[in-house]
């Protein structure tokens, strides 16, 4: 399955990372001492950097094997309910049933997702359509500067034009291989890798172009606007 989501070359796969947490499990059982699963996964993630530098894992990050199921109010997981529209400040406004979110062009990447809560999960294969791609087809105007994601039931969530249209921010339809389980938003989210998590809209509805900020459902409850993980940017 990995290679079908090939990391990065310069990060450690997934592969290897499980490799190093059973390691470190045993070795906490033998060492008598409290150590979390994910320990071992947490210490070579912080000796690993990005691309451009950073440390692959944001401060105050701890890497768990899967992600958590963090809740919200659920949508229709049905593929035959779905509806994405793509609104705002686009010439051509668009109506995405499942089969034409399908029909747009589809990648295949490895990204970290980072929970304002503390847990990491590193080199998941997400699959799906770029926010660029869904923009494009929707001939997004000039005058766009933010995209709200909006999912089900009113959730919403805020992100600079410029994060949203980076080529890792998509709308995932799959993660490892498997359609997306309900508690992780069916059939479709947001992937922003960019920011903590809480800017991925579970059970997407819609994106929509603004030429204004429109701070969402967790940036108007006490968490930061922005949110990017590598400056800790949790709370407002
Ligand atoms: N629609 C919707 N999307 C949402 C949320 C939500 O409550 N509703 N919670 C956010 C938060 S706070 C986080 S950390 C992630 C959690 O995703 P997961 O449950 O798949 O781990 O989804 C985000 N997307
Ligand atoms: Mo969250």
């Amino acid at each position: 399955m990995r290679s079908v989501f090939p990391a990065e070359p310069t990060l450690t796969t997934r592969r290897e990372f499980v490799l190093k947490a059973a390691v470190g499990t045993t070795l906490s059982v033998l060492g008598g001492l409290y150590v979390i699963a994910g320990d071992g996964l947490t210490r070579e993630a912080r000796a690993q950097q990005l691309p451009d530098g950073r440390p692959r894992l944001p401060p105050g990050q701890r890497v768990l094997t899967a992600l958590r199921p963090m809740g919200g109010e659920e949508g229709d997981p049905s593929v035959s309910a779905f509806e994405l529209r793509v609104t705002g400040e686009v010439d051509q406004p668009l109506t995405l049933d499942f089969q034409g979110l399908l029909g747009l062009p589809q990648v295949q990447q490895s990204l970290d997702v980072h929970c304002v809560t503390g847990w990491s999960v590193l080199g998941a294969g997400w699959e799906g359509v770029r926010v660029a791609s869904l923009a494009a087809a929707a001939g997004i105007r000039p005058t766009a500067r933010y995209a709200i994601f909006e999912g089900a039931n009113g959730y919403t969530a805020n992100v600079p034009l410029r994060i949203a249209m980076a080529p890792e921010s998509m709308i995932a339809h799959k993660l490892d291989g498997q359609p997306l389980a309900q508690p992780h938003g069916a059939p479709a989210r947001a992937v922003i890798p960019a920011l903590y998590f809480w800017k991925s809209a579970k059970w997407i509805t819609g994106v929509r172009f603004t030429r204004v900020d429109e701070p969402g459902y967790w940036e108007t409850r006490g968490y930061h606007n922005h949110g990017d993980p590598w400056r800790e940017e949790r709370y407002g």
